[in-house]
């Protein structure tokens, strides 16, 4: 038997795929001549791309939690899968014309949710309009606080125009803000354990509380009264910002993260290791279950922080209840009974 010699040249491509997070633009660039080519424009996020066997390019977005077949020809794009939501965090809900509107710190993005409807709104994305990742929110008189262990800073958002106005930096970690009526800042540091006020202008930086047990979440008590979740010693604390005094409220709580004062001025606390929401008397201490079985909960990482991303709790004026899932990706609302 005879075999006969062949050569095989494979052709070897000139060009890679990049994708461009900050733009949301998918690029060709040539290896022998560096040109690029723009080959699709997604919106900004963009985080990863793989082919398939066929040679189909598919890339996937970390702020739309989705992933698209992008047509390399005309650049058009399919969703394959998308979540509205991407790692819902700390939230925030206030009352606008009847409608009940969620603020969400979604990490790769700041948005809300109708709270009726369910539909979500981009108000900043990461990638594009801002540079920290927001895990801790509040709403103030003027402003949106966002916090970032991650980037280290407190972002002030115009409520108004939902405009990025300021950036504070050089925090320890830090993972829940408030904004008092003067526009004094009171900041949570998780590396520090800090309660740490911040003048109206940014300037001044004094510490109010010291050895704060792993903070997680703020929450806005009646006249000098603010309440932090503490992880780490399972406990809400009351501190009175006036005077530095601080009194303990609850404790023996497993995994406390987010908190909201209620219109009937109970605390009410994602108990994460619980998975449940509780309610918690700040006179007494007395805890009241309101709901179990929450997929609530993203495991953290060795060395990361104890409350990776905390689960957010926020309360209307009408008593219903909004909880973020981390592990979902989603959003419950829990209705009060009716009477
Ligand atoms: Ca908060």
């Amino acid at each position: 038997m005879q075999f006969k010699s062949c050569t095989t040249r494979s052709v070897i491509p000139d060009n890679l795929y990049v994708v461009d997070t900050a733009t949301g633009a998918v690029w060709s660039v040539s290896l022998t001549s560096k040109q690029k080519k723009l080959v699709a424009s997604l919106k900004p996020g963009l985080d990863n791309l793989a082919f398939d066997s066929r040679g189909r390019l598919f890339v996937s977005s970390m702020t739309d939690n989705g992933i698209y077949l992008v047509d390399k020809v005309t650049g058009s794009a399919k969703t394959i899968v998308e979540g509205r939501l991407a790692i819902p965090t700390d939230i925030a809900v206030v009352t606008e014309n009847g409608r009940e509107i969620v603020h969400v710190a979604d990490v790769f993005s700041y948005r809300t949710v109708d709270g009726q409807s369910g539909a979500v709104s981009d108000v900043l994305r990461v990638h594009g309009d801002t540079h920290s990742n927001p895990i801790g929110l509040s709403i103030g008189p003027k402003h949106v606080l966002l916090s970032s262990w991650f980037s280290m800073t407190v972002e002030k958002i115009d409520r108004k125009t939902g405009k990025l106005v300021a950036t504070l930096g050089e925090f320890a970690a830090p993972v829940d803000a408030l904004e008092m009526a003067d526009g004094t800042l009171y900041v949570a540091e998780l590396a520090s354990g800090n309660l740490v006020k911040v003048s109206p202008d940014g300037k001044t930086r004094s510490t109010i509380v010291k050895e704060l047990r792993a903070p997680v979440a703020l929450a806005q008590g009646p006249g000098n009264l603010i309440y932090v979740t503490e992880i780490a010693g399972g406990a809400v604390t009351q501190i009175d910002v006036a005077t530095g005094a601080r009194k303990l409220v609850a404790d023996n709580l497993a995994g406390p993260e987010g908190i909201d004062v209620g219109p009937d001025g109970k605390l009410y606390v994602a108990e994460v290791g619980q998975k449940r929401i509780v309610a918690i008397d700040p006179a007494t201490g007395t805890k009241t279950v309101i709901a179990s079985n929450l997929d609530i909960g993203l495991a953290p990482y060795p060395g990361g922080p104890p409350a990776l991303v905390p689960t957010g709790v926020a309360v209307a004026k009408s008593g219903n209840i909004y909880v973020s899932s981390d592990t979902r990706n989603a959003m419950y609302k829990l209705t009060p009974p009716t009477p």
